[in-house]
């Protein structure tokens, strides 16, 4: 028996035999993850350079967030919010402390943010802007990756998301990314809000022009409309700063975080604001069974501290630079761009190169677990922990396969 429990085949065929398929996952099956490595069921050790779109900043399996969770668990693990606990208002200080926000709202997972983001601003749109009833407009960006409800695809531009799942929900404007005019040109008397992350994630690490968010804070503070930042990717750290807005000193609105908020151990999510936002929302009028329990505030609590206490922030800013100038400096011809903020990094390869996904396996048996995304970009987001000789274990590795191409 304990032959087919190390064998992957027994693992994918299940997958494939009880599973629905809506994803098409590297053929390799992970059992135990410690840090910046994971291993399969054969024992192969891996460097996770996805670190799960950046939930497990803080490494894997973080024995102290590991351990809230434990002594928690045996406290108290659900309440519902009928009641109150002694997690919700201490994670509400820190969190709002470190990210100079007046309010929290939490949830479980980054969609679930969004919807609570876009609920917040039409109904602020409607009792504190006087936009007509059912008129509020929300405008969004041009490869937008926000989530995956029936409202967040309604406005993706990426035809897989979204085809086959209609009607969708009014009221949203696309723009470019990045074009400052475009947002100008956007607004009208019932725009609401514009939402973009400050780097869009899954479009492929795309950076804005420098001074692109001032601009569209500027815009939104003239138009009197609510700039909303998802920073559920780019966030608590990643980006070699606790929000990547801090890279052009702007303050969004309402801010949105989520994954990395429990280093992976858990659903918690949030959406920080000013008041005049959030207050908008009374009691009964929005809420969920899971949102701000005990586990997941503690969690959370933990999960932001190690972040801060162990200097992982720092490190994603040092070793984000290592790794970006290393694979510059490859000038590779495969190559086409290396694009990237702190341990948020993607490199874009010439078409010619036959696609991303292909040097994603070659990298898995070299013992680098990458993504690929949009046909020609390879994710590089290692957990923020990662130290300076094993990013040269990873630029070797990177090297080897590239020059391949
Ligand atoms: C999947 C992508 C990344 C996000 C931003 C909100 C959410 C996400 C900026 C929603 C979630 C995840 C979803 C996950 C894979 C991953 C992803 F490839 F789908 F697009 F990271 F780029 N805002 N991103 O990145 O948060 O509801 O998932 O908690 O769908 O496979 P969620």
């Amino acid at each position: 028996m304990s032959d087919i429990l190390s064998n992957p085949e027994y693992y994918i065929g299940l997958e494939e035999a009880y599973g629905a398929h809506n994803y098409k996952p590297l053929d390799v099956v992970l059992t135990r993850g410690e840090g910046i490595w994971v291993w399969d069921v054969r024992g192969k050790q891996y460097m996770d350079c996805l670190s799960a779109y950046s939930a497990v900043n803080q490494g894997h399996c973080h024995p102290r967030i590991m351990d809230a969770l434990i002594q928690q668990a045996k406290k108290l693990t659900l309440t519902s919010r009928a009641f109150r606990n002694d997690q919700l208002g201490p994670f509400y200080k820190e969190v709002c402390e470190l990210t100079n926000s007046h309010e929290m709202l939490p949830m479980n997972s980054g969609a679930e943010a969004v919807e609570t983001a876009i609920k917040t601003v039409r109904k602020w749109g409607y009792n504190v802007k006087g936009i007509p009833q059912d008129k509020a407009e929300v405008i969004v960006c041009a490869d937008n990756f926000h989530g995956r409800t029936i409202t967040i695809v309604g406005f993706s531009t990426d035809d897989t998301a979204r085809e086959g799942f209609g009607p969708f929900t009014p009221g949203f404007t696309i723009i470019p990314f990045g074009d400052a005019e475009a947002l100008e040109k956007a607004v009208t008397p019932n725009t609401v809000a514009f939402m973009v992350e400050p780097i869009q994630g899954e479009a492929g690490v795309k950076i804005p022009p420098p001074g692109y968010l001032k601009k569209t804070r500027e815009i939104c503070t003239r138009h009197n409309i609510l700039l909303i930042f998802d920073e559920i990717q780019s966030g608590l750290g990643r980006t070699g700063k606790m929000l990547a807005e801090e890279h052009e000193g702007v303050e969004s609105d309402l801010t949105l975080i989520g994954k990395a908020l429990s280093g992976g151990f858990y659903p918690v999510s949030a959406v920080l604001s000013n008041r005049e936002a959030m207050d908008v929302l009374r009691p009964g009028e929005h809420g969920s069974t899971f949102g701000g329990n005990p586990i997941a505030c503690a969690v959370g609590r933990m999960a932001l501290r190690v972040l801060i206490e162990e200097g992982m922030i720092e490190n994603a800013a040092k070793m984000g630079d290592y790794l970006k100038a290393g694979i510059e400096g490859f000038r590779l011809p495969a190559v086409k761009e290396v694009r990237g903020r702190g341990l948020m990094l993607a490199v874009e390869l010439h078409p010619e190169a036959g696609g991303a996904r292909k040097y994603c396996e070659k990298l898995m048996y070299e013992g680098m677990l990458c993504k690929d995304t949009h046909g020609h970009t390879i994710r590089i987001s290692p957990p923020l922990v990662i130290r300076q000789d094993e990013a040269d274990w990873a630029l070797e590795r990177l090297h080897k396969v590239l020059k391949e191409a």
